[in-house]
């Protein structure tokens, strides 16, 4: 049985019954996400963009000459471009992404748009060990670029784990660049998951398609409905697929029972204050050196140097 294989059974056999996130991202995945971003109920990306188009003069010369830029999920690589667009010396630009298609279609377009650019996609999922090219200009430091808040889909020791992967892949004298949405009105966050034109639940359901297709389960897609409620006390939206039936599902040579109202997790989006987020930075071995908000503070972008 593959790596995978045994991650969705196993996850499958606990008590709360989760998926991990990353089976999201097939290529339809990708698009859904997209889609996503384009909602106007989901504000993270109109307000990560505003915050990247006021201040990007000053990310710029904090990334300096000749960095390597190592995004971390990078998808369609949508706000990197602003910071591309003022980054003409880079090193190399480096996406790392686990949707295969959607990372080389991704960089094929940043290289038609930005011809003199060292573009170098890695196909790697992130919470497992993988390395990274080398350039061929020698970077004068590393600058790891997390946007989106996608530390917020991690919990608290995963979240740990991958902050500390990215200290030690920006090195010494490196930085992290980090997006990372903020605890608000509890009404803006659950619109933001339970859009009106239904894309959000499309994507959620999607990952059993997923699963179906790529590792042979046989999910019956109408008898799960997609669920997004923000937890207020855990700060976080938990996000699930609901079983509309009793049934069973077949994984590999598994046979998954799933009782009538019972869920799947599939995603917590985790919503953070400044202090919080500050804290766990620290713990990874960073000091953030620098928040933009956006005018209305929903969301911050965040330069964070290594200790
Ligand atoms: N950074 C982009 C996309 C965010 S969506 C933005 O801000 O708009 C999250 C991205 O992370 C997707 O492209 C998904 O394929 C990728 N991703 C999620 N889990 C991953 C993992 N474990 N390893 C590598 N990429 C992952
Ligand atoms: C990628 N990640 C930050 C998104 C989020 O908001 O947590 C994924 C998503 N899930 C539902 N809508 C968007």
């Amino acid at each position: 049985m593959s790596i995978e294989m045994q991650e969705i059974v196993a996850g499958l056999k606990q008590p709360q019954k989760t998926i991990s996130p990353k089976y999201f991202y097939d290529e339809r995945g990708s698009q859904l996400f997209d889609k996503i971003t384009e909602l106007p109920e989901y504000y993270l990306t109109d307000a990560e963009l505003e915050i990247m188009r006021a201040n990007v003069d000053e990310m710029a010369g904090l990334v300096g000459k000749t960095a390597s830029l190592i995004e971390f999920g990078s998808g369609s690589s949508l706000k990197t471009r602003i910071l591309l667009e003022h980054l003409d010396d880079l090193a190399a630009y480096v996406p790392v992404d686990i949707s295969e298609g959607h990372l080389w279609s991704s960089a094929r377009q940043l290289r038609a748009e930005f011809p003199g650019l060292d573009v170098l996609p890695v196909v790697a999922d992130f919470t497992r060990t993988f390395s990274l090219p080398t350039p061929t200009v020698m970077p004068l430091k590393n600058v790891v670029y997390f946007p989106g808040s996608t530390i917020g889909n991690f919990e608290h020791d995963d979240a740990m784990n991958l902050l500390r992967v990215m200290h030690q892949e920006a090195g010494d004298g490196g930085a992290m660049l980090i997006g990372v949405d903020l605890q608000k009105d509890a009404h803006i966050i659950q619109h933001a998951y339970n859009d009106d034109a239904g894309v959000t639940a499309e994507f959620n359901l999607n990952m059993l398609r997923h699963l179906n297709r790529s590792y042979g389960t046989n999910f019956d897609l109408d008898s799960f409905e997609h669920s997004a409620i923000y937890d207020e006390d855990e700060g976080r939206v938990v996000i699930e697929l609901v079983s509309q039936a009793e049934q069973t599902v077949e994984v590999g040579n598994t046979e998954i029972e799933l009782a009538d109202g019972e869920t799947i997790l599939t995603e917590y989006s985790h919503k953070y204050t400044l202090a919080g987020f500050a804290s766990m930075a620290e713990a990874a071995g960073f000091t953030v050196a620098k928040v933009w908000t956006d005018k209305e503070e929903l969301f911050s972008v965040q330069y964070c140097t290594r200790l």
